[in-house]
């Protein structure tokens, strides 16, 4: 199977260009060859948003809506075989890539709902016999560049506000991951979305992504993906003006206190820290215990972590799939190596696993470390793979120093029973999303999703602020007094 560029409504296939494969990282098996874009197929794809959107910009807000009600109906329709799509090429569990499906299904819905409000503001005037409002304006054509450890999600959380608002809009999706754009495409087609408002561009970030960046005919760039990558977008844009929308990454900590249901923060840490074999931006990288209680929750952990099957996603008893590639097993590997050198304590995990039905596949261990210090690197820096790392305090000021001591700001957690200690966490824990008694993971799409520092840049995806990321105030003033009133003058 070939994927190829769905520009302006049409498949359009070869040209000469480059195909990569596209593998199901729990088993090696190419599963499609992926057309390796040039800044030439980006061009044809803006210029193809950029005719769509005057038209579309004047279809009315409840009409648009109802292409997205048709595209969340199919979605349901069809959310077994886009699970099974998704788990066979990014490797989360079928479980997950359910409820990842459910994620998108439920932004349709909501996002449909928005058509009939995209509320604005009427506001008085200065001046008698003038009325004075502002709405929100379409953009144009913007450019969304999203992961592979949420290939469909994401995605959903940036094109439906996109298009509901009126924009139209050109995808890149991850090159790992390109079976879930190319479903999303033929849902596209099927509930017939006019050609050219829906546009997907598969190649690598450095070209195909540098020539989103770069178009002027691209007004918004909305990125999810790493901190690196994140800056390099930011600092593009910024030069060409453009509103970037980040979201970065994360070094998510559940906060443990003396007083908290262990066995509730057990079940927490470990579908936070663990599920999607970590490579969630909001997984659970960091424990920051009470020291009353550090010795009673490794033990619980520990014997939890047994009860955690690894092995092919698709299996609906295993608990833990691959990470997405040899890559990442690396870089999981490496952090593994660095924790040991600065002595913190290996309690369980800390391999790949090679052997019989791992052969062909990305497996690693999860992974479990006691005694670390809050300031190595084992404790800073992202992993994105299922590495966990305890962190003992004496006290909740020293909890909330700790979480916040990192230069990410995504997503914390505290488990506690008092209500004291709840609500001083939830206001001074500086992330973006704080969950009180549950694990860092599980956003809700009708809630903004982003974070603070290194994270993002101030924008949020889902949740009615992404429709900020999407459009831009109007102020509209209207004088029926039918003579030349002047503001801040006649006012008298
Ligand atoms: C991500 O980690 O990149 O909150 C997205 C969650 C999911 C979305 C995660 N709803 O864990």
């Amino acid at each position: 199977m070939q994927l190829n560029n769905f520009i302006g409504g049409s498949w359009q296939g070869s040209g000469g260009a480059e195909y990569t494969a596209v593998t199901n990282p729990a088993t090696g098996e190419e599963l499609a060859q992926v057309r390796l874009s040039t800044s030439i197929d980006v061009d044809l794809a803006v210029k193809a948003a950029k005719e769509a959107q005057k038209k579309w910009a004047l279809v009315p807000a409840p009409k648009r809506a109802d292409y997205l009600y048709a595209i969340g109906n199919l979605m349901k329709e069809r959310k077994e075989h886009l699970a099974q799509v998704l788990t066979s090429e990014m490797g989360k569990v079928i479980e997950e890539g359910r409820g990842e499906v459910q994620e998108g299904i439920d932004m349709a819905f909501y996002m449909a709902g928005e058509g009939r409000r995209l509320i604005g503001e009427t506001v008085p005037s200065e001046l008698q016999d003038k009325f004075a409002m502002s709405v929100r304006a379409p953009i144009g054509v913007v450019g969304l560049i999203t992961p592979w450890n949420f290939p469909v999600a994401i995605a959903t959380w940036k094109s439906f506000p996109a298009i509901v608002a009126g924009n139209t809009f050109v995808w890149k999706p991850a090159t790992e991951t390109p079976m879930m754009a190319y479903e999303m495409a033929r849902i596209f087609e099927e509930v017939g979305l006019p050609a050219g408002v829906a546009n997907i561009v598969f190649g690598s970030g450095s070209e195909v992504g540098s020539a989103m960046i770069e178009h002027p005919d691209v007004r918004v760039i909305s990125f999810t993906g790493s901190t690196e990558t994140g800056r390099h977008v930011a600092e593009t844009g910024g030069r060409h003006l453009k509103k970037v929308s980040l979201e970065m990454g994360g070094k998510n900590a559940v906060i443990v206190m003396d007083d908290a249901d262990i066995d509730l923060a057990v079940e927490g840490i470990l579908w936070s820290a663990f599920g999607t074999a970590g490579q969630r931006c909001t997984a659970c990288s960091r424990v920051i215990v009470h020291k009353d209680v550090k010795e009673e929750l490794e033990q619980k952990l520990l014997t939890s972590m047994k009860s955690l099957t690894i092995g092919n996603g698709l299996d609906e008893s295993v608990k833990i799939g691959p990470v997405i590639n040899g890559k990442a097993l690396e870089k999981i590997q490496s952090y593994v190596e660095i924790g040991k050198g600065e002595g913190a304590k290996l309690l369980a995990g800390g391999n790949v696993l090679t052997e019989g039905e791992f052969a062909n596949g990305h497996y690693f261990e999860p992974t479990l470390f006691t005694d670390v210090k809050w300031d190595s690197r084992l404790a800073q820096e992202e992993i994105f793979g299922p590495v966990v790392s305890l962190i003992e305090v004496s006290s909740l000021d020293e909890a909330i120093e700790v979480n916040n001591s990192v230069i990410y700001g995504l997503s914390s957690s505290i488990f506690s029973r008092d209500v004291n200690k709840v609500f001083r966490a939830q206001r001074d824990l500086d992330t973006g999303i704080v969950y009180v008694n549950a694990g860092t993971t599980g956003a809700e799409i009708h809630l903004p999703f982003g974070g603070t520092k290194g994270t993002g840049n101030g924008h949020r995806d889902s949740g009615v602020a992404a429709l900020d990321v999407f459009t831009e105030w109007k102020s509209i003033y209207v004088d029926f007094s039918g003579k030349l009133q002047r503001a801040q003058i006649d006012t008298e």
